[in-house]
């Protein structure tokens, strides 16, 4: 292939910056703008790094630094690649960069890098898209997720199931071939068994999807109470800094505030929200109204009461309001303000409504807030599958993967009505749904599409 070239690292300043070179004639190109004080870079060995200094195409200094010789196949890329480290100045770079355009190497396209190991075999797709995953991480449990994703969990748990396929469609074609005759190695009742383990195995991976969305994409959180309940101190207390203004004064929240922060490892795009009561004010009507809004929007509520406070009235009707939202969200009842003195049983009041989480907690001083966290990681078990890359967090793979589940439960209800021809047709396209997951069986247009949405120098 051409040689590219692209800044690897982050633009702007920095202590260093390295410029990645790609393709048939990158040792060449790199040639002609850096020269070694020793060793020729033609003459490297793979992973070897030569000093020496880095010049314009008029032979004029521009800076020393270090490259690094990588020969095909053992590269990123599968291809020659230099990578040349300087000092990390946006006029250095972009002069070399000018230099190595001059000496024949093309810009890198967006992702070009990871397309072309992609290409030459160095990655599947999953792996690809981890690489993108990995660096838009924003959470520990979402950079270990996409750093497993990469040494390829998902992409051998597809191979797997897609081999396990082939082999029992191998001895089904044989069985219908050749009925007469023993040709299949797969007794029928064993080939139905062996599929609904592969579909149980696809299927606890589809079923993942939710907390892969919640561990990267975020899960829409309100908080919601009375006035004077402890909910901006809350947000504050899950935020570590004081986002929201906290008074002693009601309707001091009259907008809805949002701010994303990790709990447990999940994101939570967090809407704290003025409190919801009846007010003549017409400012904090709209602002009740809006309220109302973040609580049908949100998939995840607090419900936040005051424990120095005996349940009334209005109690009550946030009690309720919060019924409801149980039916389509998960709901969290957070008894606040545990530092102060109470003279009711509140945890036993929610908990014969129904609720199940109920933490006590004080956002004033920070104590129990550990235990939201845990609320919080319950409604996703499989978190801590995260750290063994065993959750699908792409809508692609997931795309693929529910499809290829449906296919096999179409093939185990053909092959139960015998009509084995028909279950063939069906396994066939499930392994054509998982050779597209892993990228072995894919468009060019898929493929160019998730490469574009990449930076330029992956
Ligand atoms: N003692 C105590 N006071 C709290 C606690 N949380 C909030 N407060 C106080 O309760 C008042 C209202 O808090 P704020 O967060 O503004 O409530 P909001 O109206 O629900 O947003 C403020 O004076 C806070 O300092 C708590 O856990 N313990
Ligand atoms: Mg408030």
């Amino acid at each position: 292939m051409h040689t590219i070239a692209a800044l690897a690292t982050a633009g702007g300043k920095g202590g260093i910056a390295v410029i990645r070179l790609s393709g048939d004639d990158c040792i060449e190109i790199a040639s002609k703008v850096f020269k070694p004080f020793k060793t020729k870079l033609c003459d490297a060995q793979s992973n070897m790094q030569i000093y020496g200094e880095i010049v314009g195409s008029d032979g004029v200094r521009i800076d020393t630094g270090l490259a690094t010789v990588f020969r095909a196949p053992h590269s990123y890329t599968g291809e020659n690649t230099v990578e040349i480290s300087c000092h990390g100045s946006p006029v250095g770079v972009s002069l070399i960069l000018t230099a190595l355009f001059e000496s024949g190497a093309e810009h890198a396209l967006p992702g070009e890098y990871t397309k072309r190991a992609f290409v030459n075999g160095k990655l599947d797709l999953t792996q690809a898209e981890a690489v993108g995953e990995l660096i838009d991480a924003e959470s520990t449990t979402a950079h270990k997720l996409f750093s497993a994703q990469l040494s390829g969990s998902v992409g051998k748990l597809v191979r797997e199931q897609a081999d396990e396929i082939t082999h029992l469609l191998a001895s089904l074609y044989a069985y219908i071939d050749y009925p007469d005759e023993d040709m299949t190695d797969i007794p029928e009742d064993q080939l139905k068994e062996r599929l609904l383990t592969i579909k149980k195995k696809l299927q606890k991976l589809t079923n993942s999807y939710s907390t892969g969305l919640a561990i990267t994409e975020g899960v829409k959180s309100a908080i919601v109470g009375l006035p004077n309940t402890g909910k901006s101190s809350l947000l504050n207390a899950l935020l570590g800094f004081d986002r929201a203004i906290v008074t002693d004064i009601a309707g001091t929240t009259r907008d809805v505030v949002t701010e994303s922060v990790i709990v447990g490892g999940i994101k939570l795009c967090l809407s704290d929200t003025a409190g919801l009561h009846e007010t003549d004010d017409t400012v904090e009507k709209i602002g009740v109204e809006r309220s109302k809004a973040a609580l049908d929007d949100s998939s995840l509520v607090f419900g936040v009461f005051d424990v120095s406070e005996n349940v009334g009235k209005d109690e009550e009707e946030i009690a309720k309001l919060l019924v409801d939202a149980k039916e389509d969200k998960n709901v969290i009842v957070v008894l606040n303000k545990c530092d102060k003195n109470t003279s009711q049983n509140h945890e036993e009041y929610f908990k014969n409504l129904g609720f199940d989480k109920i933490v006590s907690v004080s956002a004033k001083s920070g104590d129990g807030m550990e235990r939201i966290e845990d609320a919080v990681k319950a409604f996703y078990p499989d978190v801590d599958s995260a750290m063994g890359g065993e959750i699908l967090a792409n809508a692609r793979q997931h795309s693929a993967l529910t499809k290829a589940v449906s296919d096999i439960d179409k093939a185990l209800v053909a092959l139960e009505a015998l009509t084995p021809d028909t279950a063939c047709l069906d396994m066939e396209s499930a392994l054509g749904e998982l050779l597209e997951a892993d990228g072995r069986q894919v468009s060019e247009e898929i493929v160019n599409n998730i490469f574009a949405h990449f930076c330029v120098g992956k």
